[in-house]
């Protein structure tokens, strides 16, 4: 394995207590993930780059920046990626998944805020994660309210830029969206030095609509019986996207895509057919957070889709690429993005009914409804969600919970006994 202290320590971290974390990750990893059988070889892939998570990307980006490029930040799927590879830069993920990081951004947020949040702020005032050492400056945005002043208070530490997305889908709102756009445009070009065009945007639509393309082709194959691929594999493969390169990402989705489908058509699953089958909806489920996929694949079911935005959301619907204006260009991006489903919206209709759509597609045999503790958003949403799934016979079983472990065995009492009664 290659060494990346002196990297680490050129990026101003905290090399003592990044040490702590670097010691329980790979044993958290070999138990979750190195204990499944017969994994398909593609994930070959995505084993090695958690095995240098903190150090083979951030190695990449920094070389980035050496030759000019610029690292942007970000911690949602609203943030149109496309803009920023347009002007060369590179984007990278940064929702913190980890309890490691939660008492450090304690210290500067309220503890009654979700855990995404306080994870994330932990991050980067304990100076323990090398992605946000490297960005040059992070994309916020006016979601929720927890995110919208949490950004306060990182701005006040590094350049941080925030958008405003509007909390409804009028025509107005998709106008005001494009604006923002418009608005994030003129940033990134003043950022990167780069002037953004109609020909390296509409690249950038091209390249970022293949990688949709490609995770989607992986979730597609999940709805075979047998699934040819765990959840949690499924789930890893999605968590990586948000720091890998998008050309690659593609690629190596469609690697493992191939495979897929090659089980498929030998009938070959990671598990028997009839394993009762689940979809789970809610919060994002940022990296390493594989406590609720783990609970569920050892209660003797198996996770066939997330309705999340580490899963569906990240990939459904795609750019239009028939623009040839930078204007329609925006508007393509505002409308594409805008068809997001994120719980931050009034009204919501379209997640419970992509919830219902995708419970069918994936042939599941219940929906598990999981919200971080403190969301407001998603946890209104569940009594409607519940209603509507009753109304389809769709089984539900909702969940809350955060990154600790201590409500684990809790989880998977409730869990076995949902999963028996499927
Ligand atoms: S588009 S889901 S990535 S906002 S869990 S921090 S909402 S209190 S993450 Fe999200 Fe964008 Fe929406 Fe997706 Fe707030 Fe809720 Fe925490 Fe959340």
């Amino acid at each position: 394995m290659t060494d990346y202290q002196a990297m680490w320590e050129d990026l101003g971290m905290d090399l003592e207590t990044h040490d702590q974390l670097c010691a329980v990750l790979p044993m958290a990893f070999g138990d979750t993930y190195l204990t499944q059988e017969n994994r398909p070889e593609g994930m070959a892939f995505y084993d090695f780059v958690v095995s240098e998570i903190h150090g083979v990307r951030p190695a990449e980006l920094i070389e980035l920046q050496k030759q000019g490029g610029k690292v942007f930040g970000t911690f949602c799927v609203f943030v149109p990626d496309e803009v920023v590879v347009a002007c060369g830069g590179a984007v990278t993920g940064l929702c913190g998944g980890s309890q490691f990081w939660v008492p450090e951004g304690e210290k500067v947020l309220p503890s009654g805020i979700c855990p995404l949040i306080k994870a994330s702020l932990g991050a980067h005032f304990g100076k323990t994660c090398p992605y946000f050492s490297v960005a040059d400056m992070y994309v916020g945005e006016t979601t929720c309210d927890g995110k919208k002043k949490a950004y306060e208070i990182l701005g006040a530490d590094k350049k941080t830029y925030v958008m405003d997305v509007p909390q409804m889908k009028r025509a107005k709102d998709i106008a005001a969206w494009k604006d923002e756009i418009a608005l994030f445009a003129d940033e990134v070009e003043a950022e990167t030095g780069k002037e953004l065009t109609a020909e390296n945007l509409a690249a950038a639509i091209r390249t970022i609509n293949e990688k949709r393309r490609a995770l989607a082709r992986v979730f597609e194959a999940r709805k075979a019986d047998p699934v040819p691929i765990s959840g949690k594999d499924a789930l890893l493969m999605m968590q990586i996207a948000f720091f890998d390169d998008p050309v690659r990402c593609a690629e190596m989705a469609n690697k493992l895509a191939d495979e897929l489908e090659e089980r498929i058509e030998r009938g070959e699953g990671v598990v028997p057919a009839g394993t009762k089958r689940i979809l789970i909806t809610g919060t994002p489920l940022a990296i390493p957070n594989w406590k609720l996929h783990h609970l569920i694949e050892t209660s003797g079911a198996v996770v066939v889709c997330e309705e999340m935005c580490t899963g569906t959301r990240y990939f459904e619907n795609e750019v239009d690429e028939g623009a040839d204006t930078l204007d329609g260009m925006f508007q393509a991006l505002s409308e594409r993005y805008m068809k997001n489903n994120c719980a931050c919206f009034t009204p919501n209709p379209g997640r419970i009914e992509d919830v219902v759509r995708m419970a069918k597609e994936y042939q599941v045999d219940g929906v598990i409804d999981a919200n971080l503790k403190f969301c407001t958003l998603y946890d209104v949403e569940k009594g409607s969600l519940a209603d509507a799934l009753a109304e389809e016979g769709i089984p539900c079983l909702g969940l809350e919970t955060d990154y600790a472990d201590n409500d684990a065995e809790q989880l998977r009492t409730r869990i076995g006994a949902f999963v028996e009664m499927l």
